[in-house]
C-alpha cells in the first residue's frame, strides 16, 4: 500500500485504507458487543427476559454515524472516479488492442509493439479496443483497470511517476489462454522514449534502458 507508481495510486490506496479501517473497527466493535451481551444477559443471570422499548439518542447515533461514514466512502470513490474519467486534452495517445490472447500497442506514428512503452511524467491516454470478446486492461501498480469491449472504444488515462517495468494483466476471464495476457508496461525517461518511438527499432535495448533508468533514478 502507498507504493503505487501513477498519479492515481495515492488516492486509490487512501480510499481503500479508509474503507478497511472503518470496516475493521466495526467488525471488532460489533463482535465485542455481541459476545459481551451474550455473557451479560445469559439465562442463568437473567432468568426473566426484559422488554426494552427504545433509546432515541442511541438510535440517532447508530444511524447518523454509519451514514456519514458510508457517504464519505462514496464521496472518496466518486471524486477519484471523476478524475480518472477526465482525460487531459493533450494526453499522448496510444491505441491498445486486446484479442484472444495478446495485447498490442500502436503509437501515434504507427509503430507497433506487444509490450507497452511510455514516457515518465507524461499524461498518457489509452484507446482500448477488443477484436473479439471482453477483456480488461489492468495495471495493478498504477491502480488502473478498465474493461475492454468489442465494437467500442474506451479511454483510460494515467501519468506514470516511476521509471521501471510493471505488470499488465487481463482482469476479465477471456478464454482458455486468458493467463497469456500477462504483459509489461515499461516507463522510460522522456528523451529515451521519444528517441525510441521515432527510431526503426521495435524494442529498446534492454541494457541501455536499464542503465538509463538507474541513472535517472540517481539524479
Ligand atoms: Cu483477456
Amino acid at each position: 500500500m502507498f507504493d503505487g507508481a501513477s498519479n492515481f495510486s495515492y488516492a486509490t490506496d487512501f480510499t481503500f485504507l479508509f474503507t478497511i479501517i472503518v470496516s475493521g473497527f466495526f467488525l471488532l466493535l460489533i463482535t465485542f458487543l455481541m459476545i459481551y451481551f451474550v455473557i451479560k444477559y445469559n439465562r442463568k443471570r437473567n432468568p426473566v427476559a426484559e422488554n426494552i422499548s427504545h433509546n432515541t439518542t442511541l438510535e440517532i447515533v447508530w444511524t447518523v454515524v454509519p451514514l456519514i461514514l458510508v457517504l464519505t466512502m462514496f464521496w472518496l470513490g466518486w471524486r477519484d472516479y471523476l478524475k480518472q474519467e477526465a482525460v487531459p486534452k493533450n494526453a499522448y495517445a496510444i491505441d491498445v488492442t486486446a484479442q484472444m490472447w495478446i495485447w498490442s500497442f500502436k503509437y501515434p506514428n504507427g509503430k507497433q509493439t506487444d509490450t507497452l512503452y511510455v514516457p515518465v511524467e507524461t499524461d498518457i491516454v489509452l484507446n482500448l479496443k477488443s477484436t473479439d470478446v471482453n477483456h480488461a486492461f489492468y495495471v495493478p501498480k498504477f491502480r488502473i483497470k478498465k474493461d475492454v469491449y468489442p465494437n467500442q472504444s474506451r479511454k483510460l488515462w494515467f501519468n506514470a511517476k516511476e521509471l521501471g517495468s510493471f505488470e499488465i494483466a487481463c482482469a476479465e476471464y477471456c478464454g482458455l489462454n486468458h493467463s497469456y495476457m500477462y504483459n509489461k508496461i515499461v516507463v522510460m525517461p522522456k528523451n529515451d522514449f521519444y528517441a525510441w518511438v521515432n527510431s526503426e527499432y521495435k524494442y529498446p535495448s534492454e541494457i541501455s534502458l536499464a542503465q538509463k533508468t538507474s541513472e535517472a533514478i540517481k539524479n
